[in-house]
């Protein structure tokens, strides 16, 4: 049996915390003390722990348990629950499965399960529901994710590899070294750098940009909101429309041309396709140059500042940094294939502090200097089912089964699921258009939900399974992006009734037969012991050295030390194009790409483009909503996670999401900061709090992603959300027909203040149950 030390460890996606526990005072989780910009989301843990919302039991819905899958009329999000004992819930379970394999065959049970669950190596709920499902036979999967699936297919069409975007970057040293100029499209807000996924042992964006800042690196923000960057950094604010980047940046390719400050050797030697970029630029085949007086028009950006940010960025050593959030909206693919070309045109890719980078403050840890060892984790298995789709399609799959689509060049077709299981994930967090999704979710027999609380996932399941949360269990955390190898250490016993996803997995398996190749023999002790030798094995390979397992345990964090540094993004290219070719068709930077261009897709054509959003400020349909929503990530917590904590619930107006709105666009409305408003557009409608705010620019309004969906009539859809769940406005369509991917930041709304009786949050309150 693994014991705590007398001074546990926590360590989680938004960083590593020692537990203090003074005598009689609550227990406090306070900052690793060598992590200089500590974030305060694990302050909920604690709280969230024992909150009434936790599910104590195995539940069952009403009309589920009476009627099995043939469950009637009424739809999920509506009913009762009913509480069942763990060996009911695991004969339900698995006897549903093995019905709905026999039917049907494991193509249809949907395990894609997407989400960010907790950290861990071993308790990681994806490995865990993969590696079960896997032993039973297989499951249609999920590809890319809700994070940057457009720039995850784009990029390595136009470099041949993902460097640059999830790891590979410039670093920060380079950057804070050899930087002038830093032109951040999206920013690089210090409250996303708050999270990693997988864990943190230093936050690094903050203490870098200062760094960056003191050594006289200039910052450009291209952002609809000002403080998508610290203040400190003085950075000159370019408060563009939301999703015309590539315009803006066409404008500033346009200028370079007629200016002749475009490398032309770089562009030779390093790149192919760039004359039929060109000739797009200029007009030569529509007539319509690219210039800066057109990007003017569209971006709301004077042809001047354009002009100026052209030849000043032509001048000097510039990075081109933008942020995850510019691909998640229709056409997405555009401003990361445009970003890459113009940082080829300035000529300075692979060179120190130059060249282009994306997500530097989306995630803690990009561009820091790491080893980059793949540390072990839970495996998987192999998924014996071939089906896939691209994460984000999930309603279109479940509304649709059998219809074609296209993806990356292939023409495929969705699949029909029966069984949809999740555990680690909230779709309605994460999903677009959720009343769409309130719809698909009633179309499969089963649904089954691994969860803590009671948030819309667990309510819109036929079976819920209580599971433990961090804190109630060990686990060793460590992440790519970072050099430190850390346990975190079981604090409580399980509320509840709750189980461990684990145990759950395994029981499940030993009931369908396959126990011992689900779990090898092992339990939590022996799986930990297990995956640290295999991290031990690793590091020792790169010529390091780790405590054996028991010395780690109770010491704690183990660092690693600086790793050499790290070569810049393509430099090795850059120094020899013929002995270092991309893995791209031609070998080179692609301006142009024939393959997607042989896929004939017109919201992908074959060099980058201005293609416009189907929602935008300059739309039509901003006749009736006229504003645009920005829901980006929230400063209070991660995702859905801990938005019934202390701090998430601090930052609610009236118990509402704060929406915030330009001084000007509220006066225009008679909105006064702080009342109860509507936001709405045809696809549905959410109560929010109101803050009137300098710091988003005219037209745009922002509310962060995370309020519990709390709708008024529960699996209606189009009942109003009370609370100021962004998803409810978006739009689920993928990006184009490359990459499928998300596009929730394309979206028109409109706002009026809300006249009628407010309706009392329910979201975190457990929903109506017998017991
Ligand atoms: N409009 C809009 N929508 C967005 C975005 C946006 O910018 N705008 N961003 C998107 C992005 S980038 C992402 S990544 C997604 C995030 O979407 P998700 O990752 O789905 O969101 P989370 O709230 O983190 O959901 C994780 C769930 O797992 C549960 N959980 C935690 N630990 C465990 C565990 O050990 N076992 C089990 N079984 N469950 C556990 C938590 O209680 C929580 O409900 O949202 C996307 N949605
Ligand atoms: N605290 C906290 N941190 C998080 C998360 C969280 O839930 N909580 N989620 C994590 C996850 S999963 C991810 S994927 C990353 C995402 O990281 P990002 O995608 O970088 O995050 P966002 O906050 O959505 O967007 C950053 C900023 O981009 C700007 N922006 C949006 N649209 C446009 C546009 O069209 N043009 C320009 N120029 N700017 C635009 C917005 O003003 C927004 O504030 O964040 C991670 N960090
Ligand atoms: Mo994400």
């Amino acid at each position: 049996m693994l014991r705590a030390p007398a001074r546990p460890i926590v360590a989680t996606h938004w960083g590593t915390y020692r537990v203090k526990a003074d005598e009689g005072a609550q227990a406090q989780l306070e900052g690793y003390e060598l992590d200089e910009d500590p974030s305060p989301i694990a302050s909920a843990m604690l709280e969230a722990r024992t909150h009434a919302s936790r599910i104590k039991q195995p539940m069952v819905r009403e009309g589920f348990l009476e009627h099995g899958h043939h469950g009637g009329e009424i739809l999920r999000g509506q009913q009762r629950f009913v509480p069942v004992s763990w060996h009911d819930a695991i004969r339900i379970v698995s006897g549903q499965l093995e019905r709905v394999r026999e039917e049907y065959g494991n193509e249809s049970i949907y395990g894609g399960s997407y989400g960010w669950a907790s950290a861990g190596r071993f308790h990681h709920a994806q490995s865990q529901i993969h590696r079960f499902l896997n032993v039973i036979g297989g499951y249609t999967a999920s590809v890319q994710n809700y994070s940057y699936a457009a720039a995850d297919v784009i990029v390595p069409h136009v470099i041949g590899s993902k460097a640059g975007l999830v790891s590979g970057h410039t670093s920060w040293r380079s950057i804070i070294e050899s930087s002038e100029l830093v032109v951040m499209f999206g920013g690089a807000p210090r409250k996303n750098a708050q999270v990693n996924s997988g864990g943190i042992g230093r936050h690094i964006l903050r203490p870098s940009l200062m760094k960056a800042h003191d050594a006289g690196v200039e910052f450009v923000l291209v952002s609809p909101i000002r403080d998508d960057v610290a203040k400190e950094v003085d950075a000159r604010w370019i408060a563009v429309r939301p999703n015309t980047d590539v315009a803006l940046m066409l404008g500033i390719a346009h200028t370079l041309i007629t200016e002749s400050k475009h490398d032309v050797a770089f562009l030779e030697r390093y790149c192919i396709g760039f004359e039929k970029f060109e000739s797009y630029v200029m007009g030569k085949n529509d007539d319509l140059p690219k210039s800066a007086r057109w990007a003017s028009e569209i971006t709301d950006i004077s042809e001047e500042t354009i002009r100026k940010l052209a030849l000043e960025m032509a001048r000097k050593r510039t990075m081109i940094m933008m942020s995850w959030s510019l691909q998640r909206a229709d056409h997405g693919e555009q401003p990361y294939w445009m970003a890459i070309t113009l940082a080829a045109m300035l000529g300075q890719i692979g060179l120190p502090g130059g060249g282009f980078g994306f997500g530097y403050g989306s995630v803690n840890g990009i561009g820091n200097e790491a080893y980059g060892f793949s540390w072990p984790s839970l495996p998987q298995g192999k998924n014996a089912v071939t089906q896939f789709i691209p994460v984000a399609r999930v309603a279109d799959m479940l509304l649709n089964p059998g219809a074609q689509y296209d993806y990356n060049g292939v023409s495929r077709t969705f699949p029909d699921i029966k069984c949809v299981y999740w555990a680690g994930g909230n779709p309605f967090h994460h999903h677009q258009d959720l009343n769409r999704l309130v719809r698909a979710w009633q179309k499969p027999e089963v649904i089954v939900v691994h969860e803590s609380w009671w948030n819309a996932c667990a309510r819109h399941a036929d079976i819920v399974l209580p599971v433990t949360t961090q804190l109630e269990r060990n686990d060793i955390v460590c992440s790519g992006r970072d050099r430190f190898v850390t346990p975190s250490h079981r604090l409580h016993d399980p509320a509840g009734e709750s189980k461990d996803d684990y145990e759950i997995f395994s029981l499940l398996a030993r009931s369908m037969g396959v126990e011992f190749e689900f779990t090898e023999g092992r339990d939590e002790e022996d799986w930990l012991r297990h995956l640290y030798g295999i991290a031990l094995s690793r590091v020792r390979e790169a010529g390091l050295t780790l405590p054996d397992f028991d010395v780690f345990w109770q010491r704690g964090i183990c660092e690693l030390p600086e790793p050499p540094p790290q070569a810049d993004l393509l430099a090795e290219f850059r120094n020899d194009p013929v002995g270092n070719v991309l893995r791209t068709p031609s070998g080179k930077i692609e301006i142009f790409s024939e393959k997607i261009d042989s896929f004939g897709y017109d919201d992908c054509p074959g060099h980058p483009a201005w293609l416009e959003p189907y929602e935008w400020l300059g739309a039509s349909a901003v006749q009736d909503y006229p504003l645009h929503l920005i829901s980006n990530q929230p400063a209070t917590k991660l995702h859905s996670q801990y938005d019934l904590g202390t701090r998430s619930m601090a930052s609610k107006i009236h118990g509402r999401e704060p929406i915030r709105i330009h001084p000007d666009d509220a006066a225009a409305r008679g909105i006064l900061d702080g009342e109860v408003v509507r936001v709405f557009n045809a696809r549905g409608a959410l109560l929010a709090g109101v803050s009137v705010s300098c710091e988003v620019r005219r037209g745009v309004v922002q509310i962060a992603t995370g309020a519990w969906y709390d709708p008024v009539e529960p699996g209606m859809p189009c009942s109003l959300d009370k609370h100021g769940n962004p998803n409810v406005l978006t739009r689920d369509k993928g990006t184009s027909r490359l990459a499928q991917g998300v596009s929730a930041h394309s979206c028109l709304v409109e706002i009026v203040r809300f006249t009628g009786h407010v309706p009392p949050i329910t979201a975190f309150s457990a929903p109506q149950a017998e017991s």
